[in-house]
């Protein structure tokens, strides 16, 4: 709208001005819309969006030799080696590193400042492109390597190729960028115990997620399906709790599986693998955060020690068949134990050991402990639980588990840890020092700020990386919907919080559904951009608009990496209402500006030659199934979308 007012103005001033200012002018306006949008979209499109850029003119040429200087100390080098190893695949240019300043000829300059910049804290960075030379400088080595990161997104996209991309020319805008980061806490979790992803495959998705400046990898290790960490003082965790039965489908729903299934799922890492992880993340200057989940999500663990259970029986890994009983009021009933015991003091004696050696293994300040759905079924009908109670002083179950996530606590502070917990530790009052992962209702992020605690923000129904990302018709079965529209308009910081408490944000893959590290990827990108552009870019109206021509450049550059990615925003949004008889009305709608949706009632597979959508739809009486398809102009770019009437009878009026 906003668009075609501007154009109409302009087009008046036009009409009313003289020849030659008129021709200046259209050159003018030629000018700025090929910077600002550029050839293919893909000239300058920086996620997350820096801080300040300005334009300037002409383009620095990558030289035949390209000559890096860094001096002469590791760090900085390091990242020469980075940007080095970036540009050379690619361009298959000659990449040299000098720690000579006086050599000719340097193409980019990184540079650390001699006085600390405050403006740019600990990874901010300023980067100019001239045509002769780029500069970029930083009080860091994380400043230079989120710059370098900028650089990179202003090359051309083949920059992203993995092999020689025979390209003769290499242009990169002239540009001034100031940047730094609005939150320190930027992350991604990825569960690596509903499904198993082996080093190499975290190794890619942290090489993935520094493009988008993100900083923290949270590895989910432990859950009912899977225990995922050497530890060398309870073997058994990974000997038996790293494996399962193979199952696939929809996961929750599979069958149960004989006892003498032979349990051939699974993997975990050594300590020497998480030692090769830490490293490979540090040098890409993330930090790992493990999380161990208790005391429910526990089922691994069980199936190794079945005495750290209330109720000592025989458990097995969870291989995806159902093992609750969701009540009509909301919450869960336990149909098998998950939990450990509350009320043994040999489950502590465990936690120590666990927390001693995941502590030495991460050198990350941060310990994540869970704490997060842990049902009270087994602990209610539990004579233990009722004599700690007594003990204790303790009203309820929440004060129960308040009692257990304390102890935790104790522990991992006792390692010179600090503790997060999902935002249930909150239920029963948290211990002083803890940091709250918030992952429900934004009220309790609200809450912890209020009691004092650092809060990371992570909701579910905007940053969950494993909701489906379009229509159910068109993505895998997941429980519910977090568009990219979704994800990238919410604001991080509630109003009523303070804001110096609120560490960041992170979004979170849950892998249940995700069987293979290609759809860990698509179900990552592009929301990974949308709430990369909210951890890093400062706080500004959403533009939403700005953002999605900013997200389909990057699907040129995920295509060159051979990166998967969901292009859900190209695909139809169908809502369904009924009329005053009750019949099926259908109303179509598109993510993205300037896509038109062609649909057919007659059982073919529509093109733009078929009906276009302008208004609501009343099906014909027959008709059996919709099937609809999106064009930008004459090219289509959604994915043809089918949906039987029989089901999208069944499904809920929209709002
Ligand atoms: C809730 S979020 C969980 C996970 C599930 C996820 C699925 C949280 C702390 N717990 O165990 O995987 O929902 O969306």
């Amino acid at each position: 709208m906003a668009n075609k007012y501007y154009l109409k103005q302009v087009c008046k001033h036009l009409l009313q001005t003289p020849l030659c200012q008129k021709i200046a002018l259209i050159i003018c306006l030629i000018g700025c819309y090929s910077i600002v949008y550029g050839s293919g979209n893909e000239k300058i499109a920086l996620i997350p969006a820096p801080v300040k850029m300005v334009l300037k003119k002409g383009n620095f040429k990558l030289p035949e030799q390209v000559i890096v200087y860094a001096e002469n100390s590791e760090s900085i080098k390091h990242v020469a080696g980075y940007l080095q190893k970036r540009i050379a695949v690619p361009t298959g240019r000659k990449v040299q590193i000098t720690s000579n300043a006086a050599l000719k000829n340097i193409a980019v300059k990184l540079l650390i400042n001699k006085t600390n910049n405050e403006v740019l804290g600990n990874e901010g960075y300023t980067l100019t492109v001239a045509d002769k030379q780029i500069t970029l400088t930083a009080n860091t080595s994380a400043g230079l390597f989120y710059g370098v990161q900028t650089l990179l997104q202003l090359f051309p996209q083949e920059i992203e190729r993995k092999t020689f991309a025979n390209k003769t020319e290499w242009n990169i805008p002239c540009a001034e960028i100031t940047d730094y980061p609005r939150f320190k806490w930027r992350g991604l979790m990825l569960d690596v115990s509903r499904h198993f992803f082996n080093k190499a495959e975290v190794k890619s998705y942290i090489d993935n997620m520094v493009k988008y400046k993100y900083n923290l990898l949270h590895l989910h290790l432990t859950d009912d399906q899977g225990w995922r960490i050497e530890i060398k003082s309870y073997p058994n965790l990974t000997k038996t709790g790293a494996w399962r039965v193979d199952k696939m489908g929809i996961f929750g729903e599979f069958s149960k599986p004989a006892k003498d299934e032979p349990k051939t799922y699974g993997g975990y890492f050594t300590q020497d693998d998480i030692k090769e992880l830490v490293k490979y993340a540090a040098a890409n200057f993330v930090n790992i955060l493990p999380e161990i989940d208790v005391p429910g999500h526990s089922m691994a663990a069980l199936a190794a020690y079945p005495n750290l259970s209330g109720t000592p029986g025989e458990y097995s890994v969870n291989s995806g068949e159902n093992f609750v009983e969701w009540l009509p009021e909301g919450g869960f009933k336990l149909l098998t134990n998950n939990t450990i015991s509350p009320a043994k003091e040999e489950v502590y004696v465990f936690l120590d050991s666990v927390f001693s050696e995941v502590s030495r293994l991460f050198p990350f300040k941060y310990i994540h402990a869970g704490g997060d759905e842990c049902a009270k079924t087994f602990w209610e009908k539990n004579e233990d639980v009722r004599a700690l109670m007594k003990k204790e002083g303790l009203k309820d179950m929440n004060d129960v588990q308040a009692f257990f996530m304390k102890r935790v606590n104790k522990i991992i502070t006792s390692k010179g840890k600090k503790m997060i917990g999902w935002d249930e530790i909150l239920d029963g009052g948290l211990p002083a020092e803890a940091t709250v992962m918030n992952w429900r209702d934004r009220k309790k992020a609200i809450e912890a700020t209020q009691l004092g605690h650092e809060v990371i923000i992570a909701p579910s129904d905007k940053y969950y990386l494993d909701m489906r990302q379009g229509d159910v018709a068109i993505e895998p079965e997941m429980y519910a919907v977090v568009r990219l529209k979704d994800a990238y308009e919410y604001e991080i910081v509630p109003d009523s919080v303070n804001s110096k408490l609120v560490l960041g944000g992170q979004g979170n893959l849950w892998t249940e559904q995700i069987y293979s590290i290609r759809q860990v990827e698509y179900m990552t990108w592009p929301r990974a951009f949308a709430i990369a552009e909210s951890v890093w870019s400062p706080k500004q109206p959403k533009n939403w608009d700005n953002f999605s021509k900013r997200t389909i450049a990057h699907f040129g550059r995920l295509a060159m990496a051979e990166t998967k990615y969901a292009p859900s925003i190209y695909d139809p949004i169908v809502k369904t209402h009924k009329d005053s008889n009750g019949r099926l009305l259908i109303s179509l709608a598109t993510e993205l500006d300037g896509l038109d949706i062609y649909y057919s009632f007659d059982n073919a597979y529509p093109d733009r030659f078929y009906p276009k959508y302008t208004e609501q739809l009343k099906p014909p009486v027959d008709a059996k199934r919709i099937r609809l398809i999106t064009y930008q102009g004459t090219k289509p770019v959604g994915r043809m979308m089918t949906i039987s009437m029989e089901e999208l009878n069944k499904r809920p009026i929209s709002k």
